[in-house]
Order: C-alpha cells, then sequence, then structure tokens
C-alpha cells in the first residue's frame, strides 16, 4: 500500500514538473521583457544566481527580506547601485539597447568574502523595420513636384521666348 502511495507521490511530481517544463505557447516571444531575480542564498556570503544572462531590455531585480546580514549591490562602474547594505532590499534595474555587455557587481560588506556577481547582458534582435506606407501615399507629393517642375520649365521658356521676341 505504501508503494502505490510513493508511486503516485512520484506520478504527481513527474506531471507537474513536466507541466511546468511544457514549453509556453508565447515562448517564442523572447523579445519580451523579462525580469530576473538576484537573491542572496543561504550562507549569506553569496548571490543567488550570481551569474545571470539577459537580454537588453530585461531588468534585474535584486531582491531579499529578512537576511543575517545586511547587503548590497553595486556595479563596479557605477552602473547600478542598489543603495547602502540592508537586510530587505527590492532594487531594480533594467539593460536598456544598446546596453550589451558584461557587468561585474559586489556586495560592498562582502566583496572580500567572495560576495561578488555578473550579469551578461545579449543584444536585443533589431528592431522590426516600419512597414512601408502605401504607394499610393506618394503619388500625390510625386504628382504636385511633377507640375510644379513643369510649370516653372514653362516659365523658364515662356520668359526666354519673351526675353527673345
Ligand atoms: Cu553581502
Amino acid at each position: 500500500m505504501r508503494t502505490l502511495l510513493l508511486f503516485t507521490l512520484l506520478v504527481l511530481m513527474t506531471a507537474s514538473v513536466q507541466g511546468d517544463l511544457t514549453p509556453d505557447p508565447s515562448a517564442h516571444q523572447a523579445q519580451d521583457p523579462q525580469t530576473v531575480v538576484v537573491s542572496v542564498d543561504s550562507t549569506n556570503l553569496r548571490f543567488s544566481p550570481s551569474s545571470v544572462t539577459v537580454a537588453e531590455g530585461d531588468t534585474v531585480r535584486f531582491f531579499w527580506s529578512g537576511q543575517a546580514l545586511p547587503h548590497n549591490a553595486v556595479e563596479t562602474n557605477e552602473v547600478f547601485d542598489s543603495g547602502d547594505p540592508a537586510r530587505e532590499v527590492d532594487y531594480s534595474f533594467t539593460f536598456e539597447r544598446g546596453t550589451n555587455g558584461t557587468y561585474e557587481f559586489v556586495c560592498e560588506p562582502h566583496a572580500s568574502a567572495g560576495m561578488v556577481g555578473t550579469i551578461t547582458v545579449e543584444p536585443a534582435p533589431p528592431l522590426e523595420p516600419e512597414a512601408e506606407p502605401p504607394a499610393s501615399e506618394d503619388t500625390p507629393f510625386a504628382s504636385v513636384g511633377l507640375t510644379v517642375g513643369c510649370l516653372a520649365a514653362a516659365c523658364v521658356v515662356a520668359v526666354r521666348r519673351h526675353g527673345n521676341g
């Protein structure tokens, strides 16, 4: 009986894991901005995860609460800074287009203890080109230009004729 119960539990767990892994039909919309959370692990001296990869347009959210020690997240080149070390932090930074690259950050009080991290920002795919306007919209401008050009030419001819006459 116990075996059957275990088996049932196992099946249920497997089913739920598979459910989580099933590709979302909207997953192909990879350009939708994502938020990746960086927290602090149970040792209290490491970011979790300490290395993340995002795309331009994505947000990295530094979030922890009830920590035994105060932490912060400061980018080495001051690209972002969560502020003073704190036991409760909820700080988000969005990597805009054109910011692709590698960003190192540290927890200032614990950097020497190895509380450091890396964010890799990958370039966003190129923007969709603007839809070409319908050709008919160009026609009025083209014909106006043509008309003005013809009038100007006619004037020049008329003036020249007048001058010669
Ligand atoms: Cu820290």
